[in-house]
């Protein structure tokens, strides 16, 4: 072969081939004859981990040396998806890469694919905090993600006869070439036990806290990469262990099984995800996994403060603390503890320090996922902490009083514990009163924040509240889900728009050009290739990429209305069935989405929407206009493929439901129009992209409350629609369940008695802004234009638009350059 520029002996093919090959040798111990696809995958990790590792270093080392001011980001969930790609992308070595694997006969694609990716999340939530840490990344703010180590995350989804099935995720199986533990910075953490007061010689009083257990937080770091920068931040998440592997005292009695007994059940403390959203379960260890990793992170803090010399009084002048939801909200208490108890600091002054340090978002309304503890459970893990939320409630409350005098349904109503009935202390409550700014994660959201659930925090303390729409990174969500995409845009606008995502406005005259259509065109039908591909892989089921990709991907839940679309496709299948020589727009609808495994009615959506594929894709009346089909376990590595592919997004929560929605916005971005109602982002999105590029349906938020306020009778709107009559009683008479007529009784006795979300009320409304999404499709030129609209008008849902908003109204936070390597 001729000499090119890549035979030069440092070209960066050649120096990645050789690394390569190094850890392949040297850290995965093997030659290429016995190498596995994991081998390969670990050695090019290991690779690309020694190029990030110099921006780490220079990172740790400029922020030491400026004290910077530092954000910590304090979440349970971290929905990080696998790294690789992503590093590759972030350094520009992503072609280079593929190069110098396709020299040594491997394709980059199938190692990407080894990654097993770190599920440390749920859904919305955990990849929010994702997408947080790598815009604050890209915009060189210093910051930290601190969060729990999962053994095991988010469990994996499979399908057995058409039920979701969990199996475990073992996702540390092979090591983790990610992270590095750093033990020397281990903190201990204590639980339960009781307190003491006594006095010193001056007559000031102590309180110590005597727990009857101790557990070891150790901190294992990953580095978390800038775009094209210097930058390279930490995601620092603590795993427990015992604090002694055998607890001598204990072994010498004889007792071993005593003794490795207590290391089992501290090391329980990072051992699994809970796999519940939108539902609090009261289970004591989840309340101690909240307070180990926040208790450890704040700790660390002071850790870093005192390496810095900063006085302890300037705790919210160096940190500038994120609360991710409530889940973390024991920090309020905990920080009370650290400064008064454990650095003797006045109790004034202490909460004048902690309520600057912490800011508080907020990502339900659902009253089911508001976080509260039982007392009793609460005083047994953290006796401690409960008499100082008893001290901030007596001050706070005495400030309601003061300031609502002879208002006590107030008092009783803002208190820090609720005691109507069974006790409890409410953890919203605590966030808001220990926290000097509040926010919620779309404009609707935050204004229903301030009406309805934190209305009389809002009464009392308006400035605290503000509104942060949520966004989503483009790189991980356009520049690697969608490579070919990315080429034609920046081909058309240049490579700005992946730092700006604004410049996507410079698209807008190309939905005029019919060459660059027809290229969009184009790659939505490969992406569609591909991800047909995939299903045939995993379901088993033959769909036609000409065909329109209708597509709801997000977790199983009543308020999301997966069975909305569900009903609506048992409509089209009755007007096939009906009419066979109906014209229809084809369609292939994909579902995908994990249901919590103890949320029965969900696991039943999944049942329904399985079982009308059954009957749906093997009719030969209806197979060439209508499929369907539910992709298992949906992740990060899944929605990478299938956003890309998708013509439609289904957004279809009842209104006023869905705080954000961020899945809304990978699709709009990657070119999809959206279905959907006035909830969440829908309303910003709808906004931005033009109402005549957007399918609108529903009610509003404000006419839910209004229809349920009349008392909605579901059973008005049956009487109603003969179409809707037809669909739920092809349900009930089994005819997507073999004859059995009580496999879905729960589900359509709920909606035809209760309907609690509203599907009967909106269901003429969606299925007509159907009826338009189909005429619409058909008109493939006019379709292409509105979708390349829907990406051009996307930018706003950058999250680096959204860290800078909370960069100048939360945080005060200023970028830090990281100087260019020696
Ligand atoms: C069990 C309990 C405490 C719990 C409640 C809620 C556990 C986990 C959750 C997750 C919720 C809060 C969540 O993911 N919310 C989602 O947050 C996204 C990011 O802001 C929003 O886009 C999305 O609308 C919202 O549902």
């Amino acid at each position: 072969s001729g000499r090119g520029p890549d035979d030069e002996p440092d070209s960066p093919t050649r120096r990645l081939r050789h690394a390569f090959l190094h850890h392949l040798f040297y850290t995965q111990g093997k030659f290429p004859a016995l190498a596995t696809k994991t081998d390969y995958y670990l050695a090019l990790a290991h690779t690309v981990r020694d190029r990030l590792l110099q921006r780490w270093i220079s990172t740790a080392n400029e922020y030491t040396k400026n004290g910077s001011r530092t954000v910590a980001y304090l979440s349970a969930e971290f929905l990080m998806g696998p790294h690789l790609g992503n590093n590759l992308i972030n350094l520009g070595l992503f072609d280079d890469a593929r190069k110098s694997m396709s020299e040594l006969g491997l394709n980059l694609d199938d190692l990407l694919y080894e990654e097993e990716e770190p599920g440390l999340g749920n859904g919305g939530l955990g990849r929010l905090a994702a997408c947080f840490i790598d815009s604050l990344a890209t915009l060189e703010i210093p910051a930290v993600g601190y969060g729990i180590r999962y053994e095991f995350g988010i469990f994996h989804q499979t399908l057995v006869d058409g039920w979701q099935v969990e199996k475990t995720d073992k996702w540390l199986r092979y090591g983790n070439p990610w992270e590095l533990a750093r033990p020397e910075w281990s903190v201990t953490v204590k639980l339960g036990g009781h307190t003491e007061r006594m006095q010193d010689n001056s007559g000031q009083l102590h309180v110590r806290w005597v727990p009857n257990r101790t557990v070891l937080g150790v901190p294992y770091d990953t580095p978390i990469l800038g775009y094209r920068n210097n930058t390279a931040n930490t995601l620092r998440l603590w795993k427990a262990e015992a604090p002694e592997a055998f607890d001598f005292a204990v072994f010498n009695r004889g007792d071993y099984q005593g003794a490795v007994n207590q290391k089992v059940v501290s090391e329980n403390l990072s051992k699994v995800l809970y796999p519940n959203d939108e539902h609090v379960e009261g289970k004591e260890l989840r309340l101690a996994q909240q307070y180990f990793f926040v208790s450890c992170s704040l700790q660390d803090m002071l850790r870093i403060m005192k390496t810095q010399h900063v006085p302890l009084h300037e705790f919210h002048e160096k940190f500038a603390v994120q609360l991710n939801d409530t889940h973390p909200a024991i920090g309020v208490a905990e920080l009370m503890r650290l400064l008064t108890d454990e650095h003797q600091m006045h109790w004034n002054q202490a909460w004048d320090i902690t309520r600057k340090t912490f800011g508080y978002t907020n990502h339900t309304l659902l009253p089911e996922a508001l976080e509260r503890w039982p007392l009793e459970l609460f005083k047994r893990v953290l006796p401690r902490h409960l008499e100082i939320i008893y001290e901030i409630n007596a001050r706070f409350l005495d400030e309601v009083r003061q300031r609502y005098f002879g208002d006590e349904a107030r008092v009783t109503r803002m208190s820090l514990i609720e005691e109507t009935g069974e006790r409890y202390v409410r953890m919203a409550h605590l966030a808001c009163v220990g926290s000097h700014a509040i926010n919620g994660v779309a404009e609707l959201h935050s204004e229903l924040l301030k009406q309805d659930v934190l209305k009389d925090f809002h009464e009392m303390w308006p400035a605290k509240f503000g509104n942060k729409t949520n966004g989503v990174t483009p790189r991980r969500w356009i520049a690697l889900a969608n490579p070919r995409l990315t080429r034609l845009i920046s081909g058309a606008i240049g490579e700005g728009w992946i730092k700006r995502l604004e410049e996507l406005r410079q698209l807008e005259p190309f939905a005029l050009d019919p060459n660059f259509r027809a290229g969009w065109r184009e790659i939505k039908r490969a992406n569609k290739r591909d991800l047909s591909d995939v299903i045939r892989k995993r379901c088993g089921v033959a769909v036609d990429p000409s065909s329109m990709f209708d597509v709801q991907v997000k977790r199983i839940h009543e308020y999301k209305r997966q069975h909305l679309s569900a009903l609506h496709i048992i409509g089209l299948y009755h007007r096939l069935k009906t009419n066979p020589n109906l014209e229809m727009t084809p369609r292939t609808f994909i579902f995908g989405g994990k249901a919590a495994p103890g949320y029965w009615m969900a696991k039943l959506i999944i049942r329904l929407i399985t079982s009308i594929g059954e009957v749906v894709n093997r009719d030969p009346a209806v197979r060439d206009k209508l499929r369907v089909v539910f992709l298992p376990n949906f992740s990060v590595t899944n929605g990478q493929r299938i956003y890309p592919a998708a013509d439609l997004s289904e957004q279809i929560s009842t209104a006023g439901k869905e705080a954000s929605g961020t899945g809304n916005m990978k699709f709009a971005m990657n070119g999809a129009l959206t279905i959907g109602t006035m909830d969440g982002a829908n309303i910003e999105i709808r906004e931005q992209v033009g109402a005549e590029n957007f399918f609108l349906f529903g009610l509003t938020a404000h006419e839910v409350a209004t229809v349920r306020g009349n008392g909605y009778r579901p059973q008005d709107y049956l009487d109603g629609n003969a179409e809707l009559r037809e669909v739920i009683s092809l349900i009930r008479h089994g005819y997507f369940s073999r004859g059995d007529g009580e496999l879905f009784r729960p589900l359509v006795d709920s909606l035809v008695n209760h309907d609690p979300y509203c599907l009967f009320a909106d269901y003429q409304s969606y299925a007509d802004a159907h009826e338009r999404v189909g005429t619409a499709y058909r008109d493939s030129e006019d379709w292409t234009r509105m979708s390349i609209l829907n990406s051009a008008r996307s930018g706003l849902f950058s999250s680096d638009r959204t860290i800078a908003e909370y960069c100048r109204d939360i945080w005060n936070v200023q970028p830090v350059q990281v100087p260019i390597l020696s």
